[in-house]
């Protein structure tokens, strides 16, 4: 195996034995065949594209099954090969549409399709595990590291993008233009005659599709649910009631639980990601909504054994489940783990059906505490622009001397103590804008407010980074700033996985300069290519928070 894809590759470097995620070579192997069918299908479809035939369900198809392949999502090698073989079906069907099509208007092809496009599907298990292993960026690297360097780095936008997408989809917000760039940037990762110009052009590509899908996810969530109002979220237990712990991102997920266990006596816990759910409006209006329990993603092992009831995974990010709560651990979604029972889709206008996790909770005791207090959240784009008029007087007054936007995503490694003593180290003057589970590094933490505004602004999940931007570009247009880049504006960027490396391709396309991004560089990246994003967006890796903290308030 081989795989770079996250922060967390061994030794900045990459997965070769086993992933840090637990990812073993053989679910490895299996993802980066169904990715190798998926660009087969990617090169089948632009050509679908420019022949007009249509295919919304294999569009959607493809989002949900990239989504697959993103870190800590799905481990379950039966249902990796399940979506190979679909992806394998849909393409050889869409690609007899085609030839029909352009047979129709004599229409020949200038070029022949991949042999990603043309392959044969036929093969078990064991037979997609072993051509997967002649598939990863390692098997089959370009001789142009520069180029194999883009390829990932767009196929790594493109997953992002596909998560978010999905998301969106979930709620019934749909995009057939983002959809066809998934086609398009996946098909050309296998096109050759592609030089590094254009690809480094197709990622700010990515970049401008990451904003439009972050914005279309913020309309679905505001849309279906109201927009964020700040709350206070308990981190205690109800210590006489037994619990369900919902994990990752669907709001929609959690929308169906909080239905189905209304006056059951049962209470709904929010871990990782889920926190800023108590902020919608029609969520929280559900009094059994009681709180979030434990830490970030990489805590759940500590935190589901201490949980005692049943735990349901939406989305990433899932680990290998301890014995001691494998039996009472459901995965849904795109979500997967071997030997870990599956909450099946809703049909269309339908619910979710939870009633095994219901029953599970009325038979399990009630959670362990593990800490008291409460967490400040629900400061999206419209309670902050709410308070437009207070942050500006204060930004004129010198109360608010600068903005350090420390979002993105947590990890386990010990590097990322960095973000807690940047977040200590910064001076009483600052405010912090944050987003993603990066927050959980300080965000129980007293850092005080300026005039009644909290100095950690959370704005939600990593997807809501749309909303800081939002609010920079609010900011800007009224103090008359040309640009956001010259507002007192510092970025701290953590990155983890997929999702928050289509979030800096965002800021990218968004033309944000000086980013710093940590806790290391991807090991994606070239030295020439990460050279061209020091030239060109000024981006830096961190150092002592110390350092940081003191650049950034000279503004570098
Ligand atoms: Fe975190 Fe995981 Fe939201 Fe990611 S829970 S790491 S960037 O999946 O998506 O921030
Ligand atoms: Fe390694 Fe990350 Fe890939 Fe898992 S997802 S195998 S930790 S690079």
């Amino acid at each position: 195996m081989f795989c770079y894809q996250c922060q967390e590759t061994t030794k900045n470097d990459a997965c070769v034995i086993r992933g840090i995620c637990g990812k073993d070579e053989r679910v490895a192997n299996l993802q980066d065949y169904l990715l190798y069918a998926l660009k087969g299908l990617a090169a089948v479809g632009v050509r679908a594209q420019e022949s007009a035939v249509a295919d919304p369900e294999t569009d959607t198809f493809l989002a949900q099954a990239l989504f697959a392949t993103l870190t800590n999502v799905n481990f379950d090698p039966e249902r990796i090969y399940n979506l190979t073989r679909e992806a394998f079906a849909r393409r050889d069907a869409l690609r007899a549409r085609v030839h029909a099509a352009r047979q129709a208007a004599c229409v020949k092809c200038a070029t022949p399709l991949p042999a990603a496009s043309t392959c044969s599907a036929d093969g078990d298990i064991d037979t997609y595990a072993a051509h997967g292993a002649t598939c990863s960026p390692h098997a089959q690297p370009h001789p142009d590291a520069d180029i194999q360097s883009l390829r990932e780095l767009i196929t790594y936008g493109v997953k992002g993008l596909a998560a978010y997408a999905d998301h969106a989809y979930v709620l019934d917000h749909g995009s057939p233009e983002l959809l066809a760039f998934l086609h398009q940037a996946l098909a050309a990762t296998l096109d050759d005659s592609l030089a590094l110009g254009d690809l480094i052009g197709l990622s700010m590509r990515c970049g401008a599709h990451g904003v439009s899908a972050m914005a279309l996810l913020d309309a679905a969530n505001t849309g279906r649910f109201g927009h964020p109002e700040p709350t206070h979220v308990n981190l205690g237990v109800c210590a006489n009631a037994p619990g369900i712990l919902i994990s990752g991102h669907d709001l929609l997920d959690l929308y169906d639980l909080l239905r189905q266990t209304e006056g059951s006596g049962i209470m709904v816990y929010t871990h990782g990601e889920l926190l800023p759910a108590h902020a919608y409006p029609v969520l929280k209006a559900f009094t059994h909504l009681t709180g979030n329990y434990g830490g970030a993603w990489w805590d759940q092992q500590r935190d589901f054994a201490a949980f005692n009831g049943p735990i349901l995974m939406t989305t990433n990010c899932i680990q290998a489940p301890r014995e001691s709560y494998k039996g009472r651990i459901f995965t849904t979604g795109m979500v997967g783990f071997d030997g870990v029972a599956h909450i099946a889709d809703r049909a269309p206008g339908g619910q979710k059906d939870f009633g095994a996790l219901i029953k599970l909770a009325l038979a399990s005791p009630p959670p362990l505490e593990l800490e008291t207090g409460s967490v400040l959240v629900g400061f999206a784009r419209k309670a902050v622009l709410d308070n437009a008029g207070a942050v500006l007087d204060a930004v004129k007054s010198g109360a608010i001397k600068r903005f350090v936007v420390m979002a993105g995503c947590d990890g386990r490694q010990k590097e990322r103590e960095y973000y807690t003593e940047v977040a200590q180290a910064l001076p009483q003057d600052t405010i912090i804008l944050t987003a993603g589970c990066a927050k959980y590094r300080y965000n129980k933490l007293d850092l005080g407010s300026i005039g009644g505004l909290p100095r950690v602004l959370d704005a939600g999940q990593c997807n809501d980074c749309y909303s800081l931007v939002a609010v920079a570009q609010a900011l800007a247009a009224a103090v008359g700033a040309a640009h956001i880049n010259d507002l007192p504006i510092s970025y701290d960027i953590a990155w983890y996985e997929q999702k928050a490396v289509l979030v800096l391709l965002s800021l990218l396309h968004l033309g944000v300069k000086g980013v710093r991004l940590g806790p290391t560089l991807p090991a994606f990246l070239s030295p020439n290519v990460a050279a061209f994003l020091v030239e060109n967006f000024a981006i830096k890796g961190i150092g002592t928070a110390e350092h940081d903290v003191a650049a950034m308030m000279v503004g570098a």
